[in-house]
Order: C-alpha cells, then sequence, then structure tokens
C-alpha cells in the first residue's frame, strides 16, 4: 500500500475543483488480453471508438513495477526542500503544482524524465538519496513498458492489415525516439471534501501530443476520460494493469481512424494516487502524416504535413485544455 504524508492546505484558490463520483466508476472501458488471437481487432475497436483501453496479460513483471513504485513514493515522501533540489522541470525535473511553461496548474508533483538514451547523460535529472537505483528502476521499467508498446503498435499494424508490421512500432525502438517518462504524486484532499463534497483537479483535461501513452497507478481512483459524445467516465483503477491512450501523433497517422483521447485526473479525497506514464514519440525529425499502406483510393490527408519537432514545438506553447491538432488540420 502507498503512504505519503500530507500537505497542509493551502491557498488552493487557483486550483480547480469539481464533484467527482470516485464510486461510479465506468465498466465500458475495453479490456485487451494480449495473449488472445482477438487482441489484434479488438485494439483497433478499441483505438476507434474510445482512444483507450486496458490491457491485461500484459508481460511486465511485477517486479518492475513495484520497486519503481517504491523509490517514487520514497522520493514523493522526500521534506520539500529536498524535492526542490532536483532541477525544475524546465522542461526536466521535479515540478509541483505547475504544469508545463504556460499558466496551468493542478493539485500534482511530478517528476518529468527524458528516457532517451542520447539525451540522458546531457539531461540528466538527479535524484537525492540513490539516484542510480532510481535511475535503474527507471531504466528497467522504461525498457519492458517500451517493449510492451511495441507489441501493442504492431498488433494495430495486423489489426490494421497494413504492412511493414513494425510501420508504427519502430518509431519507438528508434534509438532517437523522442519518449517522455513521468511519475505522477496527487496527494489527498480531505479537508476540501469534507468541508464541500469536490474534489481538486490534479491534471486538467488534454490529450497527449505523442504517438501512445502506456499509464499505470497505483489502486487509486482519479482518472478520468472523455467519451465520443463528450460525457466524462470515471475509470477503475487497476495496479495489476496498464491503460493506453491513443496520442494527436497516432490519429493524425491514421487520417483520423483513431482518436486522440481527451483526459483527466482528479485528486482523490482521502488516498495518494502514485501514476508512472511512458509517453512514446517518435524522432524529432520524424514526418508525422498518414500512413500511406492505409489510405484508401482517393482519400485525401486530414493534416497539413509537419515534422514530430514542429508539432512539439507547436504543442509546448499551448495551453493543457487547448487543441493542438487544429493548427495542422486542413481547412
Ligand atoms: C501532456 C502529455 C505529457 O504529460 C507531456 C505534457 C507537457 C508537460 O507537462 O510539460 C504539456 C502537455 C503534455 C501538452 C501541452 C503543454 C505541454 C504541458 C502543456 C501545457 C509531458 C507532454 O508531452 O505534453
Amino acid at each position: 500500500m502507498v503512504v505519503l504524508s500530507q500537505p497542509a492546505l493551502e491557498n488552493l484558490s487557483h486550483i480547480s475543483t469539481c464533484k467527482f463520483p470516485s464510486t461510479n466508476f465506468y465498466e465500458g472501458i475495453p479490456v485487451i488480453d494480449l495473449f488472445k488471437p482477438e487482441a489484434n481487432t479488438e485494439i483497433v475497436k478499441a483505438c476507434q471508438e474510445f482512444g483507450f483501453f486496458k490491457v491485461i496479460n500484459h508481460g511486465v513483471p511485477l517486479e518492475f513495477i513495484t520497486k519503481l513504485e517504491g523509490e517514487a513514493v520514497k522520493f514523493f515522501n522526500l521534506p520539500q526542500p529536498e524535492k526542490e533540489k532536483v532541477r525544475p522541470a524546465k522542461p526536466f525535473g521535479y515540478g509541483n503544482k505547475r504544469i508545463g511553461q504556460n499558466g496551468d496548474v493542478g493539485w500534482i508533483e511530478y517528476l518529468l524524465l527524458n528516457t532517451n538514451p542520447e539525451l540522458v547523460y546531457e539531461k540528466a535529472v538527479t535524484i537525492p538519496g540513490d539516484s542510480e537505483l532510481f535511475w535503474s528502476c527507471v531504466n528497467d521499467y522504461v525498457s519492458a513498458v517500451r517493449s510492451m508498446a511495441c507489441d501493442v503498435l504492431d498488433m494495430i499494424a495486423d489489426g490494421l492489415k497494413i504492412g511493414p508490421r513494425n510501420v508504427l512500432s519502430r518509431l519507438l525502438r528508434d534509438e532517437k525516439s523522442d519518449a517522455v517518462f513521468r511519475l505522477n504524486h496527487y496527494p489527498p484532499c480531505p479537508e476540501l471534501q469534507a468541508l464541500s463534497g469536490r474534489n481538486l483537479i490534479g491534471f486538467g483535461e488534454h490529450t497527449d501530443p505523442q504517438i501512445i501513452s502506456v499509464v499505470r497507478s497505483n489502486n487509486t481512483s482519479g482518472l478520468q476520460i472523455s467519451l465520443k459524445d463528450g460525457t466524462w467516465v470515471s475509470v477503475p483503477p487497476d495496479q495489476y494493469s496498464f491503460f493506453i491512450n491513443v496520442g494527436d501523433s497516432l490519429q493524425v497517422m491514421t487520417n483520423g481512424r483513431f482518436r486522440s483521447v481527451k483526459h483527466r485526473v482528479f485528486a482523490d479525497g482521502l488516498k495518494s494516487r502514485v501514476s508512472m506514464i511512458y509517453l512514446g514519440g517518435p524522432p524529432l525529425d520524424e514526418k508525422i502524416a498518414p500512413l500511406s499502406s492505409l489510405m484508401e483510393e482517393g482519400e485525401e490527408s486530414l493534416y497539413k504535413e509537419f515534422t514530430w519537432c514542429e508539432y512539439k514545438k507547436s504543442a509546448y506553447k499551448t495551453r493543457l485544455g487547448d487543441n493542438r491538432l487544429k493548427f495542422f488540420e486542413k481547412s
């Protein structure tokens, strides 16, 4: 079980709140067993309908997950001045309440890390205590999760009946793949919940700019996704499974067939939520465009041409809740 110390209730007027019916879970989230032969088609269907699904039988060793969670809890439990010794998340490091550089805030603290082997030395983030142990846990976890994400992308190619099979996964396997990894801690907000029955927004609504994101959290609720009709639903937590989000880049590469899913996170009233997210992006110079093998005769791209670097630069100038793809849609 995760036990973390609670921060004092500070002036929270700048962080939005909302009624969060945490027990009212949505039961319609697709669950994909990666061992089943039908997984390919089920994943494609889930990406079209929801842009989101849960995977079981994922093959990521539980040991990697629990070790990294232990390191994350150790870090977030440090006294505030110790945590602030880590370089600020501009772009990589420790962040507290501020998200990105454009004024977004939430009831969250986090470590934002770059896991690209080429940049690791240049942008290395040192963690108080045993930083080497911390990084070895991150690397074990990220390698296993990346490999599972690549399997999922290969199954997507199979399900879409396009080739080569690694047309998507090669982008994450590339040593220049621009992947980001975040460890999030959403402290509970018991006083606020007791006073008003409301919960604090931990991470406001947004889509992920990358290709695919793999989320794992402890057994605390908080994650919500937006369905096609705009309804927000709560995702039942499951510490033994992973949740996968379609990102903006995969929406473009499938020419809008897949949905980049809007999601947000509330802080729980009583429990700490700790999540770990691998966001798999392509190399910076990669062109993001609909896959030619998927396009039907006469079908035109819905998007202007751009590279991942161009999209990322533009996305990082936006606010969390903005529609980042709209600048790249053909009118
Ligand atoms: C959303 C997905 C990832 O967490 C992230 C976020 C990034 C950040 O936290 O710095 C951004 C956000 C995310 C999209 C818009 C910009 C950039 C905060 C923000 C307001 C690491 C990412 O790649 O894009």
